[in-house]
């Protein structure tokens, strides 16, 4: 179980953050709507909410969840791979520290928290156009000195390992794209998202429930036949920027 969310506001330099959609520059008043909206959806799961200050200095902070690997042995800093995201760290850790009692960071490599798929003690890492394989191993190292585990999957077209795969407990995954035909995922329960909601792939389970993103009836009906109650929440100003829900909060 889940008890709190760290997230951040979006600030106005949003319009800057980087983007390869095609789907126009996020309309800021709407974005900060969709954000409390996001937040409130957290709570309604049970979540206790931080909410960080907008930081107009990173136009992408408000993906958070980039930021760190969150485990129930303590939390790891990460080092993002994008050359514009690589302070948004400083912050993060200053909160984190108040939150764990062990907080790691990654001094090699490069690495994104939205490559990383917790399941259980068992960590998946995308080697992907943000994450290599020096910071894929500097993870890996962390997590097996606090007694877990990690293994690498090569992505091929996605941003994210989590932007096409994301693990909903109980043994289920929602998946779509490169990552349905993956032999590391055959043990799993998948559920396939058809290609014209790919989006939607990237939902959250947060105590039973599923946070996923607005418009997609396929996904949705997929992930209540699950056995999950089903919370919608828009997300189109963030999807111009490549970011899913998962990415605008840490979990823990
Ligand atoms: C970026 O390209 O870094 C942001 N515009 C989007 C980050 C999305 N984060 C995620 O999927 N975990």
């Amino acid at each position: 179980m889940f008890q709190k969310a760290i997230v951040r506001t979006p600030g106005q330099s949003m319009v800057q953050g980087i983007t390869t959609a095609e789907l126009g520059i996020p309309d800021y008043d709407l974005a900060l709507e969709q954000h409390r909206s996001y937040v409130y959806a957290l709570e309604a799961c049970g979540l206790n909410v931080t909410i960080l200050p907008a930081d107009e200095h990173y136009p992408d902070s408000t993906f958070v969840e980039d930021t760190a690997i969150v485990t129930r042995h303590g939390a790891i800093i990460t080092r993002p791979g994008a050359e514009s995201r690589k302070g948004e760290t400083t912050s993060i850790k200053t909160i984190l520290a108040s939150c764990f009692d062990v907080v790691a960071e990654i001094h090699s490599g490069s690495l994104d928290g939205g490559d990383v798929m917790m399941v259980g003690d068992h960590f998946f890492v995308g080697l992907s156009d943000r994450t290599n394989a020096e910071g894929a191993t500097a993870l890996i190292d962390i997590l097996n000195q606090w007694g877990m585990t990690g293994s690498t999957v090569n992505l091929n077209t996605m941003l994210h390992l989590k932007t096409g795969i994301v693990y909903l407990e109980r043994n289920h995954v929602l998946a779509t794209g490169e990552f349905l035909a993956k032999p590391e995922f055959v043990p799993f329960s998948v559920l396939p998202v058809d290609e014209d909601e790919a989006y939607a792939a990237n939902s959250i389970w947060i105590n039973d429930k599923v946070m996923t993103p607005a418009g997609y009836p396929k996904t949705r009906a997929l992930i209540e036949k699950a056995g999950y109650e089903a919370i919608e929440v828009e997300m189109s100003e963030f999807r111009k920027l490549d970011g899913g829900l998962s990415c605008l909060s840490l979990r823990f």
